[in-house]
């Protein structure tokens, strides 16, 4: 094998820790760097997520799947990167649609992660140039959605890190307070600040939110790194009860 591919396995981050094979042996340095690179793009054999399916979307909570089994939903104002988590989580690229347009997910999506587990993907909230009426059957919509689905056992709730807590995220905070669901804060897009601001923004948005969730737990995540991604796995294996098949560390 060329030196150098061993070099570049041995030298940068991303390859410089010990990675595991989906079967659970370490990635030694006689490895060809084809298959460096499929290890770690993968974080994916053993991802629980990664055969997780569309099953419908619909704008009325009415027509959700069966209300049994466990289900977490991704909630945040539009555009602040929800759909681009769940592709990113699942580990399939198109999973669920993303647009540079705001305001693109406008159903509530459901996707199967096994037959009785689901991640629901909520439309966004807070896009200016939706209509009032819109806004409060969203609002009526979700509100009624997050209170009384049985099956809902924990919401992330995504913000753009530049702009943390708008109102309608402390709303959402507060309805998943009142329906003591928990919830857990995605800081999205942290790859547009540098480490430095990240980590303010983090602390300081904990510090907030401590006092409108007491429970609610956060983290930096980016889509674009996928930095945040192990995290955000292991707080839905807890809520949705799923094992990591190969217990692959993180
Ligand atoms: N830099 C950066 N951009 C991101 C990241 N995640 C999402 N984006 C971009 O943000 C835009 C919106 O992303 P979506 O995932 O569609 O956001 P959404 O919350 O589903 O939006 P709605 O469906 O309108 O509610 C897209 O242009 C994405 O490429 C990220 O981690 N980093
Ligand atoms: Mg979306």
């Amino acid at each position: 094998m060329p030196a150098k591919k061993v070099h570049f396995y041995t030298r940068h981050g991303a390859f410089g820790q010990p990675r595991w094979r989906p079967h659970g042996r370490q990635v030694d340095k006689n490895t060809t760097l084809f298959n460096i690179r499929q290890v770690a793009s993968n974080a994916g054999m053993g991802n629980p997520y990664q055969q997780t399916r569309f099953l419908l979307g619909t704008p009325d909570t009415r027509r959700a799947p069966p209300d049994r089994g466990a289900e977490v939903a991704f909630a945040g104002r539009s555009n602040a990167g929800k759909s681009s988590a769940l592709n990113t989580i699942t580990g399939q690229r198109s999973l669920a649609r993303i647009s540079k347009a705001p305001g693109r997910t406008r159903e509530i999506n459901f996707f199967q992660v096994t037959d009785d587990r689901r991640l629901v993907d909520l439309p966004g909230y807070g896009y200016a140039k939706v209509s009032r009426s819109t806004k409060t059957d969203w609002q009526k919509n979700i509100a009624r959605y997050l209170e009384t689905r049985h099956s809902l056992c924990g919401v992330i709730l995504l913000m753009d890190v530049r702009h943390p807590l708008k109102d309608h995220d402390r709303q959402v905070l507060a309805w998943c307070r009142a329906a003591g669901l928990p919830t857990h804060v995605l800081l999205t897009k942290a790859d547009k600040l540098k480490r430095g601001p990240a980590s303010a923004t983090l602390h300081k948005t904990q510090e907030l939110l401590t006092r409108l969730h007491p429970h609610a737990t956060i983290q930096l995540f980016s889509s674009h790194t996928r930095s945040g991604t192990d995290t955000v796995q292991q707080v839905l294996n807890e809520w949705l009860d799923l094992k990591d098949p190969d217990n692959h560390p993180t």
